[in-house]
């Protein structure tokens, strides 16, 4: 009798975890994740919004360029907020920089939000997790003579809003 009452406070506490466990995404309205889809073209991107909620964010990508390009973005600490406050000024900031290391150090509070990639006709997915304040999107692939794609327009920023609740 007594090995019976073990085995269901067992399961019984096992029930409660697993309720948990299945509860726990519910309850975490901040965690929600929302569709953004972007197409790359030769050279610019569409479907990039100029503004957006802070939040977690599952990109899908799309080429449809002759190029490859890659969507890097990343959300900029106070001082190159204000800083890098026009794309053509962004370029010029961009051509100073070798690594994501390198920009992270030049723009301290910076943080990597997420980057895709696809080949020309091609198709990706994945994370974007943008911050409040402002989010620089851009695509570095150089062109046939060297110049980075975000040098002919594929240059983007995303003010990013602290939205209580998300949206
Ligand atoms: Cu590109």
């Amino acid at each position: 009798m007594k090995s019976r009452s073990v085995v269901a406070r067992v399961v019984a506490a096992a029930a409660l975890a697993v309720s948990a466990l299945t509860l726990a995404p519910q309850t975490a309205s901040a965690a929600r994740t929302y569709p953004l889809g972007v197409v790359a073209r030769d050279y610019y991107f569409t479907g990039v919004p100029s503004r957006l909620p802070e939040g977690q964010y599952s990109m899908r990508f799309f080429n449809l360029g002759s190029e490859p390009h890659v969507l890097v973005a990343i959300n900029l600490g106070p001082e190159c907020s204000e800083s890098l406050s026009t794309a053509e000024v962004a370029i010029d900031f961009l051509e100073g920089i070798e690594s994501e290391e390198d920009f992270l150090a030049a723009c301290p509070g910076s943080s990597f939000a997420g980057a895709v990639f696809a080949p020309p006709g091609g198709r990706s997915s994945g994370p974007l997790s943008l911050a409040p304040g402002r989010t620089l999107v851009f695509c570095p692939i150089p062109d046939s003579m060297w110049t980075p794609h975000h040098e002919l327009g594929m240059i983007n920023f995303i003010d990013v809003v602290d939205l209580p609740g998300g949206f």
